[in-house]
């Protein structure tokens, strides 16, 4: 029998990659999807739900019932708690949904677990942004590992530390195998489009479907002086898999161990589509400051490497040219159909 793993924020960008792995490693994946009032938002895993293996079901790991049941109906081998509202902006302006969604939800599946299904393994999306502001030296290079203490910065980070923290919790009280991945920033062609790395490269696929038109709206950003450890998401899944099939549950950080900022994302951005100088195309817009910043991340992965013997593949000038090619790909596309539609409705 296929083992079950549950898979919360399968439509999202991890939990689409996820559920491609764990499908290729003959998993049977029910993956959740929270009730929306259309179909829209599943563009993610369309491609998955013609597989006899994969099951979408509606849930929202807010309800602690909805969990309950969820538990007892698969008895899973294995949960993967990626469900989040995942921005950090955003979470100034809705803490407490926030709060109620990164803090009570992964509550939800460790006492249902514990209650229910001891044995089930849980997987924990922790991040980086725990570390906020603090970092350790290192000859001369400042970095984050798994002993750095947190000082979170946003709304988003202090209720991902509380659901950290829980896991421990819950792992040394009631000897669950409950772990968290901290993983660094990770982008892909699947990345939200409110993302400053997609907001990027969506905006250049725009722009060049455009003809590079000179009247082009410009590309409004914030901070662009925030640095971080930007990897593929394909290469993170693996790791959250890796770590569930340890002999014991701990705790590890994910990153390339490469820090670059945001303006040195634009540059190689627009290099992509032979523009030396972003500048004339960019305008700072003060909507996109955060009023708290994180400025400086850049993960220490020697525990990962040698213990789960991971290692990201995709390099930085690699992730920027697959997004900006895709959603170059992607607006001309749109751009085709567009006008041929239009064509269509002028003949007819
Ligand atoms: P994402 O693309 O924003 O996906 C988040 C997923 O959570 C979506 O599927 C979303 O559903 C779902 N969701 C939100 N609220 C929900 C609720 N109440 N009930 C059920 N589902 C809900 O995020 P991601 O980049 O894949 O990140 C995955 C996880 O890793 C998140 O927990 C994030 O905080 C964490 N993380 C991400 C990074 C990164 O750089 N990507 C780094 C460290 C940690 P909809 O599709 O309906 O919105
Ligand atoms: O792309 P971002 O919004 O990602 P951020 O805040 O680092 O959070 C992401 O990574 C975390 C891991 O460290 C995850 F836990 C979290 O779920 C999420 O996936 O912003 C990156 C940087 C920030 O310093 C921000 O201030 O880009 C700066 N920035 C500048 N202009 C902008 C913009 N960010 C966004 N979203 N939009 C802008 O226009």
């Amino acid at each position: 029998m296929n083992k079950i793993a549950i898979v919360t924020g399968a439509t999202g960008q991890d939990g689409s990659y996820l559920s491609e792995l764990l499908l290729d490693k003959g998993y049977t994946v029910v993956g959740l999807r929270r009730r929306s009032s259309s179909e829209k938002g599943l563009e993610r895993i369309e491609h998955l739900l013609n597989n006899d293996n994969f099951k979408l079901v509606e849930a929202d790991i807010t309800d602690s019932g909805c969990v309950n049941s969820l538990i007892s109906e698969y008895m899973p081998h294995e949960v993967y708690n990626l469900a989040a509202q995942s921005h950090v902006g955003t979470s100034f302006k809705q803490p407490s949904y926030t709060s109620q969604v990164n803090l009570q939800g992964p509550i939800n599946f460790l006492e249902a677990i514990r209650l229910l299904s001891p044995s089930t393994k849980f997987y924990q999306a922790s991040t980086s942004e725990m570390f906020g502001k603090n970092y350790e030296v290192f000859a001369d290079t400042k970095y984050q590992k798994e002993t750095t203490p947190f000082v979170p910065q946003s709304p988003y980070a202090v209720a991902k530390l509380a659901a950290h923290e829980m896991v421990r919790i819950y792992r040394d009280s009631y000897e669950l195998f409950a772990c968290c991945g901290i993983l660094f920033n990770h982008e892909s062609e699947r990345r939200g489009e409110n993302f400053v790395t997609r907001k990027i490269t969506k905006w250049i696929g725009e722009f060049v479907a455009s003809g590079q038109d000179e009247d082009f709206p410009a590309l409004r950003l914030g901070n662009l002086d925030a640095h971080r450890d930007w990897g593929h998401a394909q290469d993170y899944v693996d790791a959250m898999y890796l770590m569930l099939q340890q002999d014991e549950p701990e705790d590890y950080v994910i990153a390339t161990s490469e820090t670059h900022s945001v303006r040195e994302f634009l540059t190689e951005a627009f290099n992509e589509i032979g523009i030396s100088n972003f500048e004339p195309h960019v305008v700072i817009d003060p909507e996109f400051y955060r009023p708290c910043e994180v400025d400086w991340l850049l993960g220490h992965t020697g525990k990962a490497r040698q213990q789960l013997g991971w290692r990201p593949k995709v390099s930085f000038p690699e992730l920027v040219q697959r997004m900006v090619r895709s959603d170059i790909d992607a607006a001309r596309k749109e751009k085709l159909e567009r006008s041929s539609l239009q064509e269509l409705e002028e003949t007819s």
